[in-house]
């Protein structure tokens, strides 16, 4: 399913997603890999433009509707017992996935690659772009837009023991962020020891996760820029793991017996314009990581 929504974003961009992986081919890929698929297209087209109303929380209405078109998504999906991959989009979208799989199962768990902490709120930083708000409105933190921390099946959606996060850079979040992941004890991988160590990394954090049901969120902005320019930040420039390793950590965690949902954040596919041979290479990650084990000898 896609997200095509950039409304939380700092331009537009990421609405294109869902539409280019598919002109990639990525779902006769997965069939290829052994997986039966079935398209549940789309939810609303949101692309961002400046909402000066409401500046520090832009487009927060639109933000809302997204999330909740991927529970519906989701739930939906879940009922069938499929398994899910996602493709925004902002990644407050994953809001909308875990509302919909602690529903299925209240054990469930978030890994969270990302280069950001996601816990800003529209206090604590002046930016007003909302996809890098998502973890603070699931957790509720002091700050958070009341529309957003609402929006969801239980308050606040998340607890701190049902995540982990893998990729941050500590220089990148706001003082805030730092102070909050410290006070809710989050568990958390730098960006410089998942590129040291990526199979480590990712066997800690799931040997960390809780038992239930498993979705995995990556912003793709955890990624090196110079290796692998799929993100709307540009932040990720010569640090941070390579495409090959965040495929090996992708690989490993999708195939784990807890995994149901897959979502991916924050791809503008313009920024590979010059390199469009990335994008290639991230489906074939993607693919790889959801490919049938048991279809192949
Ligand atoms: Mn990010």
């Amino acid at each position: 399913m896609g997200a095509p929504t950039s409304a939380g974003s700092y331009a537009p961009g990421q609405e294109a997603a869902p539409r280019v992986l598919r002109e990639l081919g990525l779902l006769d890929r997965l069939r290829a890999a052994g997986r039966r698929v079935r398209d549940a297209g789309d939810g609303p087209l949101q692309v961002w433009a400046p909402d000066p109303g409401h500046p520090r929380a832009q487009n927060l209405a639109a933000a809302v509707r997204a999330v909740r078109a991927v529970t519906d998504q989701v739930t939906e999906a879940l009922d069938q017992d499929a398994d899910v991959l996602l493709i925004g989009g902002n990644c407050t979208l994953a809001l909308g996935v875990m509302d919909a799989l602690i529903r299925h199962d209240p054990g469930a768990g978030l890994l969270y690659a990302d280069r950001h902490f996601d816990l800003n709120t529209p206090v604590s930083t002046t930016d007003g772009a909302l996809d890098w708000m998502g973890l603070a409105h699931g957790l509720d933190l002091p700050g958070a837009a009341e529309q957003l921390a609402s929006a969801f099946h239980r308050r606040p959606l998340l607890t701190p023991e049902q995540l982990y996060l893998l990729g941050t850079d500590p220089a990148r979040a706001t003082g805030w962020e730092r102070e909050q992941a410290g006070l809710l004890s989050l568990r958390w991988v730098s960006g410089a020891d998942l590129a040291g160590a990526p199979d480590t990394a990712v066997a800690g954090a799931l040997a960390a996760l809780p038992p239930g049901a498993l979705a995995v969120h990556i912003d793709v902005d955890v990624l090196d820029f110079t290796d692998a320019p799929l993100a709307e930040s540009t932040d990720g420039r010569n640090s941070g793991p390579s495409l090959q390793a965040i495929s090996g950590v992708l690989d490993t965690a999708c195939h784990d017996p807890r995994a149901r949902v897959l979502s991916i954040g924050e791809l503008n596919p313009a920024r590979a314009a010059g390199h469009p041979e990335i994008l290639d290479a991230f489906v074939a990650s993607v693919t790889n990581a959801l490919r049938d084990t048991a279809a192949r000898t």
